[in-house]
């Protein structure tokens, strides 16, 4: 019955609707055989008249082996069809590409195997942020990891839900489809679908739908929920899946290669908005977790120890990379350190440079 619900886009959605159809079943039949008996006891054995004594019969063996060994083989059952199905979602296939994803405060960002590049002399793995871009068919593994607090990597569609922590990698394993119910869907079905309010947009700019771009059945997306309460932002740590057939994966890859290399304000600003800083930093000179970016490039900053630092390119590259170095005076020392590429950073400086 969770197909009613759910995309069937992953290659566990069978052996997880399976179980859940079986648990469903049993527990249904179980709650119809027991009442029954109940309303068939009250009635048979009601109290007739005021001396009507209760049987002297204690208990019967018979009965009891009968409902220790009944239920046992069940439970049984299901903890085979669990196994089965829990072993799928461990075992890795020999040629899932490898994806890795940082998790932090309040964004996903996905890094993808340098060998996707054009340019194979460039070592650096592809970034996104927010958006998840998988090929259909073939099997990945996500090698997960957190920058800050635990969170937790789910998608209802794929069937798949995996802890994100730090110190410790997590990996999730799976073959993305583009589901029937989705294939089938016209370009109109899919507007009415995906529709956000105009706050949504702004909010979380990756929820729309990024298939519109594609003829239809060429194209599946899926939520990607944060599902540990990791913070004010939690419940806007949404991402999207994006599943794509090979040649589109390609062109999409090619298209990822190409912003790595766009050095640029517009960058920057991508960057700040969909990397996280966004959730901390403003850029209209208020307050929010950290400082803001206003007027920062080329100002003194008041460093925690009474010194102060003018913030030049070296002093954002540090802050970006070493967060802890060198602190804001009346700031904590919350800022995880972000692994921008040298690109992304000089793009981010020149948006800052923008901040007057
Ligand atoms: C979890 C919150 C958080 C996130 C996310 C975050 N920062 Fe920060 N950042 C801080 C805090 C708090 C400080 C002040 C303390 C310090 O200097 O480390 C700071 C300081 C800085 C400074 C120095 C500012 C100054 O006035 O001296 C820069 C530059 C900076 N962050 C850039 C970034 C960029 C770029 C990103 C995104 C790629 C980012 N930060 C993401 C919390 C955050
Ligand atoms: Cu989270």
């Amino acid at each position: 019955m969770l197909e009613w619900f759910l995309d069937n886009g992953s290659n566990h959605a069978p052996s997880t609707n399976f179980a859940m159809d079986l648990v469903n079943l049993i527990v249904v039949i179980a709650f119809v055989l027991t009442n029954a008996a109940l309303v068939y006891f009250i009635i048979r054995y009601r109290r007739r008249s005021d001396n009507d004594v209760t049987s002297r019969k204690a208990n019967s063996h018979t009965i009891e082996v009968i409902w220790t060994t009944i239920p046992s083989i069940v439970f049984l059952g299901l903890y085979v069809v669990g196994l089965q199905g829990f072993m799928g979602l461990r075992a890795v296939a020999a040629d899932a590409r490898e994806i890795n994803v940082w998790a932090k405060q309040w964004a996903w960002e996905f890094q993808y195997p340098a060998s996707l590049r054009e340019d194979t002399s460039k070592k650096s793995p592809l970034k996104s942020y927010n958006k998840l871009y998988l090929e259909a068919n073939r099997p990945v593994k996500l090698i997960m990891k957190s920058h800050d607090v635990i969170h937790s990597f789910s998608v209802p569609d794929f069937r798949v839900k995996e802890d994100v922590v730090g110190h410790i990698y997590t990996y999730t394993t799976f073959t993305p489809l583009i589901s029937p119910r989705q294939k089938a869907m016209t370009a109109d079905q899919r507007k009415e679908r995906s529709r956000l309010t105009e706050a949504q947009q702004e909010k979380i700019p990756q929820m729309a739908d990024e298939c519109l771009n594609y003829e239809p059945g060429t194209c599946a997306t899926y939520n990607i929920f944060c599902t540990e309460y990791c913070g004010n932002d939690h419940s806007y740590m949404l991402a999207k899946a994006i599943v794509l057939t090979p040649e589109h994966f390609k062109a999409k890859m090619a298209e990822l290669e190409e912003a790595s290399n766009n050095i640029s304000p517009d960058m920057g600003q991508q960057i700040y908005n969909s990397a996280g800083c966004k959730s901390c930093h403003s850029i209209d000179g208020s307050r929010v977790v950290g400082p803001s970016f206003k007027g920062l490039y080329g100002t003194e900053r008041p460093i925690e120890g009474g010194t102060k630092v003018v913030a030049d390119e070296n002093y954002i590259r540090e802050s970006i990379l070493n967060p802890g170095a060198k602190i804001h005076e009346g700031f904590p020392n919350l800022m995880p350190p972000q692994d921008l590429s040298d690109e992304q950073i000089e793009s981010v400086i020149l948006f800052f440079k923008t901040l007057k």
